[in-house]
């Protein structure tokens, strides 16, 4: 059985590589052709095989590959971290445009937050992955965020685990307008950044 499970967890490795590789010729791409990188950042990881037990179990998913390989889309798992918010459009477009990827589902919670205040643009993507067995499409979850929001997101992470998820009303506030602030800085920055090189800079030249 753990045999089995390092097997399965590995696939997710595969198809984490092949999406972190796509990412990379796309930065370094970027800087070459276009004298820019819109990417600041990308992490990636795969779910530890007691964290994704946690996560059958919360979610009552029939403990066999088949319903977990359905069940759960995030056990691989990339964030990318971009300057500005057009950049995490940009990058989500370049990846997702790319013909040996398949989107399974995509969820704007930049154009649409959710109520706590979090924003990121999140797809779940299969990508191909040929294995001495044949070939098999992973499903990976991206995460697309400017710096401002990767830097709500993880404090407001600490925060609701410190509070085992009941976090008191006045942090939540708090937290909400720390949200709003980060993304005024994000206009902010995202001015300021056209009026140096334009409005369009980058796009007309891919
Ligand atoms: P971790 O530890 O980051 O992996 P799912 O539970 O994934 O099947 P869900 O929650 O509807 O379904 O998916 P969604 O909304 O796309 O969120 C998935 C991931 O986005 C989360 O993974 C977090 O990484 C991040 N996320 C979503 N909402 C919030 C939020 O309010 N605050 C922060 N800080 N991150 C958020 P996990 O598995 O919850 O956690």
């Amino acid at each position: 059985m753990r045999d089995e499970l390092q097997r399965f967890l590995l696939e997710y490795q595969f198809g984490l590589r092949e999406v972190e590789t796509k990412l990379v010729i796309l930065r370094d791409e970027f800087q070459l052709t276009h004298d820019y990188n819109p990417i600041e950042h990308v992490s990636s990881r795969v779910k530890t095989a007691d964290s994704l037990v946690d996560k059958i179990a919360r979610k009552g998913i029939e403990p066999t590959f088949d319903a977990i390989r359905t069940g759960v889309t995030d056990i691989a798992g990339i964030r990318v971290t971009t300057s500005f918010t057009r950049d995490a459009y940009r990058l989500f477009d370049l990846l997702t445009g790319q013909d040996d990827i398949s989107v399974r589902l995509v969820k704007d919670y930049i154009s649409d937050p959710k109520p706590n205040g979090y924003k990121s643009l999140h797809a779940i993507v299969e990508v191909p992955v040929f294995l001495s067995t044949g070939r098999v499409e992973v499903p990976v979850e991206v995460q697309f965020r400017t710096i401002a929001m990767d830097f709500w997101a993880s404090l407001e992470h600490k925060i609701y685990y410190k509070y085992d998820g009941a976090v008191p009303d006045g942090l939540l506030a708090e937290l909400k307008d720390a949200a709003d602030s980060a993304a005024l800085l994000d206009a902010r920055m995202e001015r300021l950044h056209e009026q140096l090189h334009g409005p369009n800079h980058v796009v007309h030249a891919i």
